[in-house]
């Protein structure tokens, strides 16, 4: 037990140190802001990717009906890098996985489908999410509500109201919420129909992407202080308690020695009294 709670700190203090390496490495992030796509699988962020970077018909982040984006997958355009995320129901390793792509986004589209209101997996992703954006959650997280050509509109404002609510009530958090449909926009841009591309909301949501995104550029820093600063506390945090168990297992060992100790004591003056008692014969 104690053995493998000082492996999963001693785990800890390794990722930490690796996200802390990361994020001190210069090269490692582009100047352009990063827009990352998580959520579900299935929730139709390959699909909304391609339509935000006018990838209408050539479907550069594949879309499918089963899990796809197995891993992070990039693209960078002239402004932006697009980052597509594997979903969320997925394996452990690939929520890390997704995470990871997270970590150094400025931008984070959260996709739900309007199935139903926000899974419990969803709300503890969300959670993560908002932790690790700090100050800057409520900007730099937008929620979309996808498909919405899926549902009947009054049902579409029904659910968006009832995600809203469940964000102020589990996580204290109150983003901006998109519906938007992928498909009408592809429709609309196929068949030169402007009424479907405008009720797609896709054009809604890229140009306040384009205001998020712009605006990240100077909270970067900020952002990157912020996450070092709490990477830090944790550390320290591993740290005590590494040092915790290391004192409770000295005093532990030290404990076991008392009774041996005594047996030696005993011992000890017993072989002196033989000893006074031989020399006095
Ligand atoms: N009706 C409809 N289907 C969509 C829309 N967006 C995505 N889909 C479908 O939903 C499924 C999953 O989409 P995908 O983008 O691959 O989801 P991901 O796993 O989140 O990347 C695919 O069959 C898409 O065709 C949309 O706006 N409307
Ligand atoms: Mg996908």
């Amino acid at each position: 037990m104690v053995n493998s709670n000082i492996a999963i700190l001693i785990d800890r203090k390794e990722t930490l140190c690796r996200k802390a390496d990361l994020i001190l490495t210069p090269s490692s992030r582009s100047d352009k802001p990063m827009i990352a796509a998580c959520g579900l699988v299935n929730a139709g962020k390959s699909y909304l990717l391609n339509m935000l970077t006018q990838h209408i018909d050539d479907e550069f982040f594949p879309v499918a009906d089963q899990r796809e984006t197995a891993r992070v997958k990039m693209l960078e355009t002239d402004n932006y890098i697009y980052v597509d995320t594997p979903g969320l129901d997925a394996s452990d390793s690939d929520t890390g996985e997704a995470m990871t792509g997270i970590d150094q986004a400025d931008v984070v589209l959260f996709v739900h489908q309007p199935q139903g209101e926000l899974e419990e997996n969803e709300k503890e992703f969300l959670c993560r999410l908002k932790q690790s954006f700090g100050e800057f959650a409520e900007q730099n997280i937008i929620l979309v509500l996808s498909k919405t050509d899926k549902e009947e509109q009054e049902k579409i404002d029904e659910i968006a109201d009832k995600v809203q609510q469940q964000c102020l009530e589990f996580l204290n958090f109150s983003p901006r919420i998109f519906k938007v449909s992928g498909q009408r926009f592809k429709s609309g841009t196929q068949q030169h129909k402007d009424g479907l591309i405008r009720h797609s909301h896709i054009n809604d949501l890229a140009s306040h992407i384009k205001i998020v995104a712009d605006a990240s550029v100077e909270t970067r820093d900020i952002r990157v202080i912020q996450t070092i600063d709490a990477l830090l506390e944790r550390m320290e945090l591993t740290e005590a308690e590494l040092e915790r168990y290391r004192v409770n297992v000295q005093n532990k060992l030290h404990e076991s020695f008392v009774p041996f100790n005594r047996l030696i004591d005993t011992l000890r003056s017993t072989i002196e009294n033989f000893e006074n008692q031989y020399k006095n014969i």
